[in-house]
């Protein structure tokens, strides 16, 4: 008998249909018979909302009147993907559904498929928030997710003629939302710029301008919990209708300018991330949303209390920064305590070190943010003023700890020079009370090297929370045929909130007929996938070659370049008659991923990647063995179709420089065997799934330092292995630019002569490690028990786990009383 713990709402298909009729016609106005599957998509949609409210105010009222401590979760970026399918499970109307929209005459993926994605993240730091909201609701915490309604997401990528990446807007509000709800009643005033005076001994900040940030509520439905969170995502809008007097003057245009500039502010995502951009609208951005949430909170855990006993705020919720985008909100959380509500510097201080908490994502240096003092003052006059303060606090302790002052000067919050800059990881490290890496490796290299000095001195604030990835979206909504196949073979769906019981698969994958039926899942998965590209990119895949996928964002140190120079190694094998196509393991190569508009070399690793797909694919001497598939616009979507297909994953980051990666932990759990180096969470993924199952190549950390510190010579490599020195000289040649040298003239350059990721160095370990793939995929047998086993060992990366670290190792706060 298997056991089936899923939500189910008791409601019948038929009522439910019913319901979507009512709002067809009191909302749409139109009939099912004059409705579109967009219309249908927002009726349900609605429905669904209308379902959760029950959930959704008593969590609200529980949270409020309860003796728990909520979460608040900072974050730019909140990277959600489609809601109703997800919402549709937790609140257990799935079938309903399924059922009722056949019934007014829909096609159900049709309706799914009208939904617009969301595009408000960047990348793995925008999709960890949403899975870590997922699992706060489904664990039953009360939290809130603090962001911006950026009305322009990422960008939506093309490629053009030549293969170049395009960028263009993704204007995803111009479709109807109907998740977000306006509240305009709770809307918050931000100020920007002016001065700071003295009055009665007080400094009194007299800004300039403000905009009013206006929540948009989205619920959170958590699965088989019962309760349903808030993601509050910030608007900004002007106050003034107009400025009446320069429209007197008849100067109309000029009467909106105060306007289009507030709204500005939450009008596009920045579509950098790594590199620090240092703009202006970026701090306004950053500034806005935390002071409107910090706000918000007081507003919502003392209601109606005029002067509320703020000591007391810590207790009521906890702030975790994701990076340091919401850092400005400690010297604001500081201002508002001080000159809002009169309390002394101490006591302010004491609250607001206790209220928040920093995790880091990242170890390059160039990514760690870092704001001109000048740019602070003129945009928050007080705000500078407090981080000084702070910094000379900080710097008097720090004289108090050690003699060392070196050590002293290199922790500076706000460097002492001409033109001071402030270290916002510095000031979050100091006056948060806990620090976290994302990954194990991670955390001990920011221990060790990116904040050495600190962990010297506050080591007990360093702690580490690895990552997690929420089971509800990555299997059960973007991997039916597995989840089906692991609840028969579990005997319960329990697994899918408590992770762990994966490990139940285990003596399965001894079980030749349940091998079967995974190879099986995992073909289907592949045809699935086939279909979708085919339709969508035009794209035509074999379901039959092993599926091999690289995606994330375009970076150098990800090393997408050491993948696609393999490719071309082999390509010129081909052409050089060393090997024959026919002896080759057909592989299709999948890519997905953007770059940063303004990073040149990513993009054109992007039209490398794109050309030599157009060579390869259409070289009759390649007989078809090897396929480059690269999909424009890779997203959430796309994730959910790709990661169930895919059989190898590529996880090739030079060691040491990413943090954690979260598609790793995602591939391991859909069945997928991964090839890569010990860098971030990949070290513990191969730890948990056993080295046997896991194509482990490459240098590691301390290899790559004694590397650099010997003196590295790119060249040296090239020279030394005859497949690299043959796939860069193909490059160099022309061959994918149409007999143009110059093309890829900078990306040849920089392979020989920096290389700075060591890409060359790892060539040949990677390419050693591909002949034991292609064994392995030869027996099917033993490849897919590999990959069952990466399945029942990946239960530790639920983001449901990672939370429970926080709660436990930071937070200090659990789920609500029933
Ligand atoms: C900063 C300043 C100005 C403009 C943009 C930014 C910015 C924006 C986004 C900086 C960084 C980001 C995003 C970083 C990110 O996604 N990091 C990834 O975080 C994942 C979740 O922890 C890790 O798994 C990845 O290893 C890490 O690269």
């Amino acid at each position: 008998m298997t056991e089936l713990t899923a939500p189910k709402s008791s409601i019948s298909s038929k009522d439910f249909a019913n319901e979507i009729r009512e709002l067809l016609k009191y909302e749409q106005g139109v009939t099912p018979e004059q409705a579109s599957a967009a219309d249908v998509y927002v009726a349900a949609s609605s429905a669904v909302r209308r379902h959760l409210m029950d959930s959704w105010m008593k969590t609200q009222q529980d949270m409020v009147n309860g003796n728990t401590k909520a979460v608040g979760y900072l974050s730019a970026e909140f990277l959600m993907g489609r809601q109703l399918r997800n919402s549709l499970l937790n609140a257990g109307l799935t079938e309903q559904f399924n059922e009722a929209v056949k019934e007014l005459g829909f096609d159900a993926q049709k309706v799914i498929d009208a939904e617009y994605e969301p595009g408000l993240g960047n990348g793995g730091l925008g999709r960890l928030a949403a899975c870590f909201i997922d699992s706060l609701a489904s664990l039953g915490v009360p939290a809130f997710g603090y962001g911006i309604q950026y009305k322009y997401g990422i960008f939506r990528q093309e490629f053009d003629e030549e293969g170049k990446q395009v960028e263009r807007p993704d204007y995803w509000l111009a479709n109807e939302d109907p998740w977000g709800h306006i509240d305009y009643g709770r809307s918050q005033r931000v100020n920007f710029g002016g001065e700071v005076v003295e009055e009665d001994g007080k400094r009194v900040w007299k800004p300039a301008w403000a905009v009013r940030a206006i929540p948009v509520d989205y619920m959170v439905p958590g699965y088989a919990s019962g309760r349903v969170n808030t993601l509050r995502l910030w608007q900004a809008k002007s106050y003034d209708e107009f400025d009446l007097l320069e429209f007197n003057k008849s100067e109309y245009m000029k009467a909106v300018e105060p306007q289009v500039q507030a709204e500005n502010i939450s009008k596009i995502l920045y579509p950098e991330d790594s590199t620090q951009v240092g703009k202006e609208l970026r701090l306004e951005q950053q500034y806005f949303f935390t002071s409107a949430s910090l706000h918000d909170a007081i507003r919502v855990f003392y209601p109606g209390q005029d002067k509320p006993d703020l000591t007391t705020f810590a207790d009521k919720i906890t702030f975790q920064l994701n990076d340091t985008h919401p850092v400005i909100g400690i010297p604001e959380l500081m201002r508002i305590l001080i000159d809002e509500y009169g309390y002394d510097w101490d006591t302010a201080w004491t609250v607001t070190t206790k209220t928040f908490n920093y995790t880091c994502h990242t170890l390059l240096p160039e990514a760690l943010e870092v704001w001109p003092a000048s740019l602070i003052g003129k945009l928050l006059p007080r705000h500078l003023e407090i981080i000084e303060k702070i910094n000379d606090q900080f710097l008097a302790e720090l004289a108090d700890l050690t003699d060392d002052q070196d050590k002293i000067e290199r922790m500076r919050i706000v460097t002492d020079e001409d033109d001071a800059k402030v270290r916002m990881a510095y000031l979050a490290t100091y006056a948060g009370s806990h620090v976290n890496g994302v990954a194990e490796l991670h955390s001990q290299l920011l221990k060790d090297v990116t904040l050495r000095d600190f962990s010297d001195l506050f080591d007990a604030k360093f702690t580490n929370v690895t990552n997690g990835v929420t089971p509800r979206r990555f299997m059960k909504l973007a991997n039916p045929g597995l989840s089906e196949l692991i609840t028969e073979g579990l005997g319960t769906d329990k697994w899918l909130s408590d992770l762990e019981l994966l490990k139940g698969l285990e003596p399965l994958a001894q079980d030749d007929e349940f091998v079967k039926k995974f190879a099986k899942v995992k073909y289907d998965n592949k045809v699935k996938f086939a279909q979708f590209a085919k339709d969508e990119y035009g794209f035509d895949l074999d379901a039959s070659t092993m599926f091999d996928t690289m995606i994330k964002r375009l970076h150098e140190y990800k090393r997408q370049a050491l993948k696609i120079l393999e490719v071309i190694a082999t390509y010129a094998d081909i052409k050089s008659g060393k090997v024959n196509a026919d002896d080759l393991t057909p592989r299709t190569f999948i890519f997905g991923a953007k770059s940063a508009p303004g990073y040149y070399m990513a993009k054109l690793t992007i039209q490398l990647i794109n050309n030599v797909a157009k060579v390869i694919n259409n070289d009759p001497d390649v007989k078809g063995k090897l396929k480059i598939a690269f999909p424009y616009n890779y997203n959430i979507r796309v994730a959910q179709l790709l990661i169930p297909a895919t059989e190898l994953d590529e996880q090739i980051s030079q060691a040491g420089k990413e943090a954690s990666g979260t598609s790793n932990m995602k591939f391991a759990l859909n069945g997928a065997l991964t090839v890569g180096t010990l860098d971030g969470a990949n070290v513990e993924i191969r730890a948990r799934v056993g080295a046997e199952n896991f194509f482990l190549f490459g240098m590691t950390v301390d290899e790559v330092e004694a590397l650099y510190a010997a003196g590295y010579d790119p060249s040296k490599y090239y020279e030394a292995d005859p497949r690299l020195k043959a796939a860069i000289d193909m490059v160099a040649n022309g061959t994918f630019s149409d007999g143009d040298a110059e093309t890829y003239e900078p990306l040849v350059t920089d392979w020989l002569k920096k290389d700075w990721f060591m890409t060359l160095a790892d060539f040949t370990a990677y390419h050693d490690i591909q002949s034991q793939i292609d064994t392995l995929y030869a027996d099917q047998l033993e490849w897919n028990r590999k990959a069952i086993l990466n399945v029942a060992n990946s239960g530790y990366f639920s983001s449901d786990r990672s939370i429970e670290d926080y709660l436990e190792r930071i937070w200090m706060t659990g789920p609500l009383d029933k």
